[in-house]
């Protein structure tokens, strides 16, 4: 099963490319960008990665890019995740990318989109791996800003596939974001957004979704099993679930990946994502699979599902990029 798996060909369709950010690597950006860290050293880094919640996971999420300044930054970080990931036999990865924490910090977002880009074509060019890009709205800033972080990405309107939705979901529902995704729809974008597993609310913003915004996929959506009505839409649109089910203190990978198996079961069109892999303990996507497959005992045949279920899901064919697919 291991060697099935990693010889699979895969695609991802649920990660943050500051999600990525290795120890090693924070470490290294730190020294060259004169970054003060909390810790030394790289082991001393992926220590204190350890929280509780969604809060407290954005918190070391938000301050770990904090190393990223230049365009140069942005290249090694995104190229970094590309052959990795190119070695686990991944063949395509839409990663979301959220400009907002970083013209924030005063790095513009031409600096941002200009260096991910440059890895993104090199990586095709050199291992031959594609991707595409996802702009995420962090849903905890305002609409207003949200609207500007759109405004700022037509510029770049060819390198971006789609608008996606992140970022603490308490208090933000998704449709406080409703003009904001109308005039992403108008522009061609696919749209996404992240119904957390940790919101009580979370059925109704899944429901918000599917009737209020129109979204093309749902990032998460583990809570669509918890309401037969959704099950039935969801399962009758083929619309996709991008599950993560890596585990961490607060979220046990057997409760994912048992609601995984269930969603198989229930023919709903769900894939195996790694969300934010340099922070949960490095598993990309071959690790995040075998783990699932082994928690909850999938057959090959499942395995295959899921992964076919990433590939027929891709927003492949949707991108305007020139070199893009
Ligand atoms: C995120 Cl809500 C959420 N979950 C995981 N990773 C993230 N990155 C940005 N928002
Ligand atoms: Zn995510």
């Amino acid at each position: 099963m291991d060697a099935f798996i990693r010889g699979m060909p895969k695609a991802e369709l649920h990660v943050h490319v500051e999600g990525t950010l290795e120890p090693e690597l924070r470490v290294r950006l730190a020294e060259r960008n004169g970054v003060e860290l909390p810790y030394r050293t790289a082991d001393e880094l992926a220590a204190s990665y350890a929280y509780q919640d969604l809060s407290s996971f954005l918190a070391l999420y938000f301050s770990g890019m904090d190393v990223l300044r230049t365009e140069q930054d942005f290249f090694e970080l995104t190229y970094a995740y590309l052959q990795r990931v190119h070695a686990q036999n991944v063949v395509y990865t839409e990663m979301h990318f959220d400009p907002q924490a970083h013209t924030s910090r005063g790095i513009a977002f031409d600096t941002v989109i200009s260096g991910i880009r440059r890895a993104q074509e090199m990586a095709q060019d050199e291992l031959g791996i594609r991707s595409q890009l996802i702009l995420g709205i962090l849903r905890d800033m305002s609409a207003e800003s949200a609207m500007e972080a759109l405004e700022q990405s037509l510029a770049y309107r060819d390198w971006i596939v789609g608008v996606g939705l992140d970022s603490d979901e308490k208090g933000n529902p998704p449709v406080k974001f409703r003009e904001v995704f109308e005039r992403a729809r108008a522009e061609g974008y696919k749209l996404t957004m992240h119904c957390d597993h940790l919101q009580e609310n979370s059925v109704e913003h899944i429901r918000q979704c599917l009737d209020v915004i129109g979204v093309d996929r749902i990032d998460h959506g583990y809570h669509v099993l918890d309401d037969e009505g959704l099950i039935d839409d969801v399962r009758r649109r083929h619309m996709c679930l991008t599950f993560c089910t890596t585990s961490n203190p607060s979220d046990p990978a057997p409760r994912r990946a048992a609601e995984l198996k269930r969603a198989l079961e229930l023919g709903l069109n769900v894939t195996v994502n790694t969300d934010d892999p340099a922070y949960m303990r490095s598993y990309y996507l071959s690790e995040v699979l075998l783990n699932t497959q082994q928690a909850v005992g999938l057959s090959r045949e499942q395995v295959a599902e899921l992964a076919r279920n990433a590939f027929r899901s891709a927003w492949i064919g949707e991108g305007r990029g020139r070199r893009t697919l």
